[in-house]
């Protein structure tokens, strides 16, 4: 199908090509239009142009490489004149767990000086709500020919609308291709006409429903989203605690109690990472510190939980025990290390174990930098970890762990944090699992 029928919007600029902005960069390009995509990263600039890819998703280099070689997509350092901007930067809390919109206002700062009448820009990193209005705000100080009017939300430039809209992303790392194409997407303009021109760009690749809102409604609908998924862990991972207590097999009892067709508990683990889980319900925390006591409870359940798991290890194991910690990722199958509790819990054992502590994950090249200058710590292959440690301790649930040859885990104390060796531990009566 030609690009004319369906968007108006014919170059279109990316601004960060992380997990998000890169792959949407490469659908669009793909789809036949031109794409800019920004990075300040000149390393990710170079490695994008030459058609590879800095991080690792399912089909992702295909499809950049594809992008580069029709010439619909350059990357850059520097933002230029476009149709329309889609911003896609890492919006980060501070260590007191507040936003942290630094990036997004350089980001937004960076493109005024090349604004345009009719420009489209499309806020997709998660944010608090209010901060659509703000890019406004922040392009009308920048530029004093961009005039903001509070009163209708409509910003200007020499009597032409600028279009301003907030479609949070909601693709699941692993799968974000798929999801890119195939979810529903909320999109929140600054007015109503605002969000229609987002829908009309969105429309070009997008196989899921769109549902046209205001900003600060899509805003809050991005954030309610992975509060809820939180606090659903958080739930999973406390009754593993009661489980822990009273003795009783927690995955037995989950899939017992999902018997019933109205109870759909999620999985306990050792505790909740990744860039957006374990960071946007502080944003509602924040916006709202008084009506928040359950998403603010949950945080804490789940960032309790590697302590928990660190405190059950080092009361069973002898202290000059080799250990093997399988998996540093935040969860499996990616090579995404944020808020990782499998890094956290390695972190904590670290501080108090004496024996040597063998690390390792198929989707991870060499040790991470915080644990570079911890003496006992070593990096190498799993099955080599394995065969060298008395106690294995399985924190996240990478393919190649779930597929191994399960009796190289006789005669090992195994700490299995993600349930996935249950049925060969409770076969050979071995150590019981970290519910
Ligand atoms: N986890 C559990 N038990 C479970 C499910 C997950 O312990 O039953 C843990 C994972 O191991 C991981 C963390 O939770 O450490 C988060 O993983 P996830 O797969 O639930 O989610 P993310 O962070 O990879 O992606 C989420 C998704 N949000 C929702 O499912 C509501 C995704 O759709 C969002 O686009 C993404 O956050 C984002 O960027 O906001």
């Amino acid at each position: 199908m030609s690009t004319k029928n369906i968007t108006k919007y014919k170059k279109v600029s990316v601004l960060g090509l992380g997990y998000v902005g890169l792959p949407t960069a490469a659908i669009i390009a793909n789809k036949g239009l031109r794409v800019i995509g920004v990075d300040t990263n000149a390393s990710t600039v170079k490695t994008i142009n030459e058609g590879k890819t800095h991080i690792i998703e399912p089909d992702l280099e295909v499809l950049v490489r594809s992008a580069v070689n029709s010439k619909n997509l350059v990357a850059s350092t520097i933002p230029e004149p476009a149709d329309a901007f889609i911003i896609a930067v890492p919006t980060p809390f501070t260590t007191e767990k507040k936003p942290d919109l630094t990036f997004l206002q350089q980001a937004i700062e960076s493109i005024a000086p090349v604004i345009k009448g009719e420009n489209l820009i499309i806020l997709e990193s998660t944010s608090p709500v209010g901060t659509t209005q703000k890019v406004a705000e922040w392009l009308s100080n920048v530029r004093q020919d961009i005039e903001f009017s509070e009163l209708n939300n409509i910003a200007t430039i020499d009597s032409k609308n600028i279009y301003i809209a907030h479609s949070p992303e909601r693709v699941l790392p692993g799968r974000v291709l798929l999801e890119l194409v195939n979810n529903d997407r909320v999109i929140g303009g600054l007015t109503e006409q605002c969000g229609n021109e987002a829908e009309s760009l969105y429309r070009l690749f997008v196989k899921g429903n769109c549902h046209v809102t205001n900003a600060r409604t899509a805003e809050l609908v991005k954030l309610t989203e992975n509060a809820y998924r939180d606090t659903n862990i958080a739930f999973a991972n406390e009754i593993s605690l009661v489980c822990d207590k009273l003795d009783i097999d927690v995955w037995e009892l989950i899939k017992l109690a999902n018997r019933h067709p109205r109870v759909d508990i999620l999985k306990p683990g050792p505790g909740v990472g990744g860039h957006c889980i374990a960071v946007d319900p502080w944003f509602i925390v924040d916006s709202a510190p008084d009506e928040t006591p359950l998403i603010r409870a949950s945080r804490f359940v789940n960032d309790n939980k590697p302590t928990w798991i660190v405190q059950k290890i080092l009361n069973t194991i002898d202290e000059n025990a080799t250990l093997a910690c399988l998996g540093l990722t935040y969860k499996s199958d990616i090579d995404d290390l944020r808020e990782s509790p499998s890094m956290a819990v390695i972190e904590e054992l670290a501080k108090c174990h004496k024996g040597q502590i063998l690390l390792a994950d198929p989707n991870i090249e060499s040790l991470p930098d915080s644990l570079r200058k911890i003496l006992n710590i070593k990096f190498c292959d799993f099955e080599e970890a394995i065969s060298r440690s008395e106690v294995i301790i399985l924190l996240t649930d990478h393919r190649e762990f779930i597929e191994i040859n399960k009796s190289i885990l006789s005669n090992k104390t195994v700490f299995d944090t993600r349930g996935i060796w249950r049925s060969f531990l409770t076969r050979n009566n071995l150590e019981s699992v970290v519910d």
